[in-house]
């Protein structure tokens, strides 16, 4: 057994208690009020999901394990020449809550490469779908096609519910480990005309999603900042929800994630990052090379609003603060592309985009969210199809979901049900005050 494995197996059996008594002793005190403008408006705010993975603070933003986005950078090891610690060693924190060695996240190097290869069958599944199917069709049908290789479908029938999480744990390790490989796939099937690069399994999650993408360093450190930046963020949010949702019925790993990068596809979710990127490239044809003062600035995002549209990548249904993964990339940019176009334009953007988002008076939230940042490292480092950035989101998302539905699965949550009422109802309790 991997060290990770084993680490985690200790830490289920010692959380398994705190779940034992939430509902033997505390399971009637009550957390939460519902108001009617909460049942209408899409459950915001009401805390009613749990999860130990990360923690999203409205004023502070993300917490991975307890620590924020610098103190992550800053805690996991990071291997000789890289500015970012591996996928491999924030998984291992993701799972166990524990900082791993250079040689634990190794371990999971090498126990991800032994699972990585992705079966033929997936590719020709790809191959036959029509020339303009969405990048992240492509991604989710990859995922759902390989739902046949699932070990907790096959076998949990024969298992004790106590360990339904290891089979969960199998499926989850297998299909990340894939992860890279069909991304890259769909990439350069869409966009390199097939030309594809094969996987290399002496190279880390990262690097080796950068050398099958065919971008050279220091693509390898983008990429492990980026899956990073955008793998959990907290359990209310679509893919996540999703995610737990489908497994929470026991559907297994495969259906639960392709569930999750569905509602990552929504625009207003995860594709988001595309948007933005199209809403950039539209207002700097429209002025120029030259970078745009703050008056006109001002005047196109009163055009966007005024169309009736939302500004892409501002705004937040949790945060109430500019998102520190904004900041995380656009420090990135600052150390290695300062002086790029469309990084001006974007940091133009933010410096009149809050105040115009305030005097609209619609948004409870006028600052920048992830997405209004991540396209423009992308574009930078060539990889300019926009259309393909979900795809991006959805790997690294892969990295707190899976870690999620593992938990899910260890701690025996049942099945999600919550309670739907009337509009009648809702009239007579609004009326009764
Ligand atoms: N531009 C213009 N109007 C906005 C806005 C924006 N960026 N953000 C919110 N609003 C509007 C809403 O459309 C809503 O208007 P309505 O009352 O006419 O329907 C009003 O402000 C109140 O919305 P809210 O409570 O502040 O936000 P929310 O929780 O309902 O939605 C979000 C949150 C992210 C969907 C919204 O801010 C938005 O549409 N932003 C633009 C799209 C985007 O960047 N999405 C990515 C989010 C991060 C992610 O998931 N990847």
């Amino acid at each position: 057994m991997t060290i990770l494995k084993s680490l985690l197996e200790q830490k289920i059996s010692e959380h398994r208690p705190r779940t034992a008594r939430l509902l033997g002793e505390w399971s009637e005190v009550v957390v939460d009020a519902v108001t009617i403008g909460q049942i209408v408006g899409g459950a915001r705010d009401i805390h009613a999901l749990v999860t130990d993975i990360s923690y999203l603070d409205p004023q502070e933003g993300i917490r991975f394990r307890g620590k924020n986005i610098p103190e992550t950078f800053a805690a996991l090891p990071k291997a000789a020449g890289c500015e970012y610690p591996s996928v491999e060693a924030f998984w291992f924190f993701l799972l166990t809550g524990e900082v791993p060695s250079l040689a634990q996240a190794r371990e999971v190097q090498d126990d991800l490469s032994r699972r990585a290869a992705v079966p033929r069958y997936v590719f020709e599944v790809l191959r036959a779908q029509p020339e303009d199917t969405h990048p992240m069709t492509l991604l989710s049908m990859a995922v759902l096609c390989m739902q046949r290789e699932s070990a907790f479908a096959a076998r949990h029938r024969e298992v004790r519910k106590t360990q339904y999480w290891e089979l969960m744990y199998e499926d989850c390790c297998d299909l990340l480990a894939r992860l890279p490989e069909i991304a890259a796939f769909i990439y350069r099937l869409k966009y390199r005309q097939g030309d594809i690069i094969g996987a290399r399994s002496d190279l880390d999650f990262g690097a080796n999603f950068a050398h099958m993408m065919g971008i050279p360093r220091p693509y390898d450190d983008v990429a492990r900042m980026y899956f990073i930046l955008h793998s959990d963020h907290e359990s209310g949010n679509v893919s996540a929800h999703a995610t737990h949702l489908v497994a929470s019925a026991l559907s297994d790993a495969y259906y639960s994630f392709s569930a999750g990068l569905n509602g990552l596809a929504g625009p207003l979710h995860g594709l988001a990052n595309q948007e933005v990127l199209s809403w950039i490239l539209h207002f700097q044809q429209t002025l120029g090379d030259t970078l745009p003062d703050e008056d006109r600035v001002r005047e196109a995002l009163w055009e966007t609003l005024s169309a009736g549209q939302v500004i892409p990548g501002y705004g937040h249904a949790v945060l109430r603060r500019t998102d520190p993964r904004y900041t995380a990339q656009m420090e990135f940019c600052q150390r290695h592309m300062p002086d790029d176009p469309l990084f001006r334009l974007v940091n133009m953007i933010y410096r009149v985009a809050p105040r115009v988002l305030s005097e609209h008076g619609k948004t409870k939230n006028p600052w920048p969210n992830v997405d209004s940042h991540s396209g423009v490292v992308q574009w930078h480092y060539g990889l300019r199809e926009h259309d393909f950035y979900t795809v991006l989101f959805g790997v690294g998302r892969a990295i707190g979901v899976l870690a999620n539905i593992i938990w899910d699965r260890a701690l025996a949550y049942p099945i999600e049900r919550p309670k739907s009422v009337t509009t009648d109802m809702l009239e007579a309790w609004g009326r009764a005050g």
